[in-house]
């Protein structure tokens, strides 16, 4: 008789079993065996678990299984990325405690993972906002302090006027903050810094060794650190026109090759000049106050207009004594990029084009592109971008634009005027946040000697609980105690430092915490030595550029300071793609959710009104748009293995994946079907383990099929393309239930093989039912600790394989055949194959060269090849 499968009895007392058998721990380091340390970027302890984060965590889930039982000793764990604000919003609009209202999310989100029964060592957690984790981040602070990677700066600062605190220019996303929306504001603030810099060059080399990441994420960090190759040098000024200041003008440029074709020189709004002028010029203050109310980060500066202020001034060219240039003030130079001032030369930059043909200032071109003729060369409202060779340029003309560059900058060395620099656009880290939930900084103010670090036996510093949130600003500021204590070098009365670490560094280094967890040291030097780096980092691309590259310089800072070994934490990185799903709209603009409404086609109505509803583009999952589904609810009704297995079906997991009812009772009766097919099983001696060595016909068919499915899915796993991997399942499935008719001995052995391999297979996608099908087939212990199954070469070779079809040396198509076809067979083939009659083209044939297994090449008469 069929049973059905019922997930509420079995997914609740399979993962009892699991728990009571401490499967999932990592166990100290054991050098003798493989390691592999999976992990997925750890979630922000934000109220509940969405759908998002399960197709995140089965995806590790996947791979933490799938090593285990391939005989690795895995490391998966997990934790919360506990500290930031939502916490402290939650506090202000609910009177809740951020440590109460963090613990509460923590202990739901918590529970709501372990019902999805994914593989991970608990023991293991933490939760960044725990004194016991930030003591060891303070540590490192000092140590840091110690080493000059962490340093205090009076400097211009993004200030969020919302969330009332700085934000790094990487939390500046089109001039606003990247939580609150708001439009950021510059302020001048004393910061805490981490010095990101110093490993600049690194950070950008070793991006070349990383191939176990995503193309595009490479480029997003090499863009974001953006190292550029110039010249820094200085303009004298005209002695016509004076400066106000002492000294020459001193420029950035990359374009060193160009400087025949200046037409102008431009300097920042804030530059020191421009600041000493205004003060007698009252007109050029106010267009400097304008520029600076329109903002001056680089986002706003790209989408405004460009405007300039003519100085009066003249610099002379470095080149060429007898030419003078203006000097402007331009709101497109940045004062925090190279030196704040530039030369422009239009003709081959669009930005300088379109400043010099608004003002009326020269455009001469320097760079002749290949094939002109010099003599027509002009220039409309598009700048020459491309390659071309040097001409109007003196002692320069010519050359490339590459030997012009090192020949300028080394005629400009030989003049003692400037010097071939590197330049970044990276920009030191302030870690200052005027925050309470937060990792304390731990410093102490003192009026006599400064700030002081917290002795290290005085640590963790940690935060106060009473504190309240019923006034704006950071509540450690206002509390009346906490801050006030003595210096640890005079014991006269100090004040602690009340800014708290931006909370991206709490997770710049959790990654090396999971390894172990001294009670004394924020590492465990045997164990990372042993876990690290990560073998597999799984999260959203959204994090491509910030914590990938925080986590960077962190593991260089803890490698310098001894406590940790490796300068790349992340092996291999995989970034997934979104879940989304419908949304639709009432007439008066109301979000509905799609359980609110009833589709006919194309059409939707709206269930409670009768109305017709607007049906809207297929988006990711936000509360705002009603189109969400709660991962408690898909268990409770489908079961946790239905949610895995969904998530990760359908589409290539980098890929957005869209939620629909029917794909998610697809799964289900995938399901269904996979236990009917163990259930279907007679009696039998046989245990999962079972070789059908003997099989043919039939029978032998089925174990090829079991054979390549293990093939299959086991590279499918390691390259990440876990819905192949669901559709091999689907594909052995199939072929077992097919099988079930025969009832032949031989039949029943190969069935009981293809089933052993089956169920664990299934283990790392549907871990639940995969260990009811194996105790159901007579399995012993765990299937999750089962061996992962090993194809025999043998059963494979009648796998497919890819013959490329060549047209007189050229590729023109391909056959996918079995293998070991013989020549006569493959000449055949390769001859009926359309794309190869095109490119014969009716011409005779000389010969038909066939390597088999390997390539056809038809060789027509009269060719060469
Ligand atoms: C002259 C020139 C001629 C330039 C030309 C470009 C093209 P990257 O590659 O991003 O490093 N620049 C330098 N400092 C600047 C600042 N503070 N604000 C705005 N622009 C600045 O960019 C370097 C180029 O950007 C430099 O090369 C400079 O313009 C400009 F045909 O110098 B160039
Ligand atoms: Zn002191």
């Amino acid at each position: 008789m069929a049973s059905r499968y019922n997930h509420k009895d079995v997914e609740p007392r399979q993962r009892a079993r699991w728990d009571a058998a401490k499967l999932f721990a990592a166990g100290e380091p054991d050098p003798k065996r493989a390691k592999c340390y999976v992990l997925e970027m750890f979630p922000y302890p934000s109220g509940r678990i969405h759908i998002g984060h399960v197709r995140n965590y089965a995806m590790g889930d996947v791979i933490a299984r799938r090593r285990r039982a391939a005989g690795d000793q895995v490391l998966h764990p997990m934790g919360w990325d506990a500290f930031g604000l939502p916490a402290e919003n939650a506090a202000r609009e609910r009177g809740e405690h951020p440590d109460v209202w963090t613990r509460q999310n923590i202990k739901l989100m918590r529970s709501q993972l372990q019902q999805l029964g994914f593989a991970i060592d608990w023991s293991r957690e933490f939760a960044t906002c725990e004194p016991s984790y930030y003591r060891h981040q303070q540590k490192m602070f000092l140590d840091l302090l110690k080493v000059g990677l962490v340093y205090r700066k009076k400097s211009k600062v993004n200030w969020d006027p919302v969330e009332n605190t700085v934000l790094a220019n990487e939390q500046v996303v089109d001039g606003r903050g990247w939580r609150s929306g708001a439009l950021v504001e510059q302020r001048f603030l004393e910061q805490w810094m981490f010095q990101i810099t110093r490993f600049g060059e690194e950070l950008v080399t070793a991006l070349d060794g990383l191939s176990g990441w995503p193309e595009k994420v490479r480029i997003m960090q090499q863009n974001w650190i953006g190292r550029s190759e110039g010249l820094r040098f200085s303009f004298a000024f005209d002695a016509a026109t004076p400066c106000p200041l002492p000294g020459p003008l001193e420029v950035y440029t990359t374009r060193p090759d160009t400087l025949f074709g200046a037409s102008f020189a431009a300097i920042s709004v804030d530059h020191p000049i421009t600041l000493a002028l205004a003060q007698t010029n009252p007109e050029l203050e106010a267009f400097a106050e304008s520029c600076r109310r329109a903002g001056t980060s680089e986002e706003a500066i790209e989408t405004q207009e460009k405007r300039g202020f003519d100085t009066g001034l003249r610099v002379v060219h470095p080149f060429d004594a007898s030419k003078t240039l203006p000097l402007w003030v331009a709101n497109f130079v940045l004062m925090d990029y190279g030196t704040g001032a530039i030369f422009a030369c239009p003709a081959h930059d669009q930005r300088d084009l379109d400043f010099a043909r608004k003002y009326g200032l020269p455009v001469l071109p320097v760079v002749l592109p290949h094939g002109a003729d010099p003599s027509d060369i002009s220039i409309g409202d598009t700048a020459l971008l491309g390659d071309g060779t040097i001409f109007n340029s003196s002692f320069l003309d010519g050359l490339s634009i590459g030997e012009a560059k090192s020949a300028a900058i080394a005629k400009m060395e030989s003049m003692g005027r400037g010097k071939g620099t590197v330049n970044f656009r990276l920009r030191d880290w302030g870690v200052s946040r005027q925050r309470y939930w937060g990792c304390p900084i731990p410093i102490i103010h003192c009026p006599t000697c400064g700030p002081v670090g917290v002795p290290e036996d005085q640590l963790p510093v940690e935060l106060p609980e009473d504190v309240t949130f019923d006034r704006p600003g950071n509540p450690l500021d206002h509390h009346p105690r906490w801050k006030h204590v003595s210096c640890p070098t005079c014991s006269r009365p100090a004040v602690r430092e009340t800014d708290t670490l931006d909370t991206f560094v709490d997770s710049s280094w959790y990654w090396a915490r999971f390894c172990g967890q001294p009670l004394d040291q924020p590492t465990d030097l045997k164990a990372v030595e042993h876990w690290l780096p990560v073998d597999h980092y799984i999260g959203g691309v959204e994090h491509a550029v910030l914590h990938l590259l925080y986590s960077r310089f962190f593991a260089r800072a803890m490698k310098l300071v001894g406590l940790q070994p490796t300068h790349e934490p992340f092996t291999k990185l995989f970034t997934q793609g979104m879940v989304t799903h419908a949304t639709f709209r009432s007439q008066d603009g109301r979000w509905l959710s799609p359980d609110e409404v009833t589709l006919t086609g194309t059409n939707a109505t709206e269930i409670a009104t009768g109305a017709p509803a607007i049906v809207g583009p297929i988006e990711k999952m936000s509360k705002s748009k009603r189109n969400t589904v709660d991962p408690d609810d898909i268990v409770a009704t489908y079961g946790a293995d239905v949610a895995r297995l969904f998530v990760l079906s359908d589409s290539p997991p980098e890929r957005d994946v869209e939620w629909s009812v029917s794909g998610v009772e697809g799964s289900w009766r995938f399901i269904q079907k996979i236990w009917a097919s163990f259930d279907a099983l007679p009696a039998t001696e046989l245990g999962p383990m079972t070789t059908a060595s003997q099989a043919s016909g039939p029978a032998l068919d089925l174990r090829r099929a079991a054979h390549k499915a293990i093939a299959a899915m086991s590279l499918a796993i390691d390259t990440y393309r876990f819905n192949s991997a669901i559709a091999n399942l689907h594909e052995l499935v199939g072929h077992v239930r097919r099988a079930e008719a025969d009832t032949s001995a031989m039949m029943l052995e190969a069935r009981i093989e293809a089933l052993g391999i089956l169920a664990r297979l299934l283990q790392p996608f549907t871990p639940h039912l995969a260990e009811e099908a194996w105790t159901r087939i007579g399995g012993e212990g765990f299937v999750a600790v089962a061996p992962w199954p090993i194809a025999d070469e043998s059963l494979l070779s009648d796998a497919t394989i890819m013959i490329p079809i060549q047209v007189d040396g050229k590729k023109r198509g391909e056959l996918h055949v079995t293998k070991g076809l013989d020549k006569a067979e493959l000449e055949r083939m390769a001859l009926n194959l359309p794309e190869a009659i095109h490119f014969i083209a009716g011409r005779p044939l000389d010969k038909v060269i066939v390597v088999p297994d390997r390539i056809v090449n038809i060789v027509t008469r009269g060719s060469e090849a």
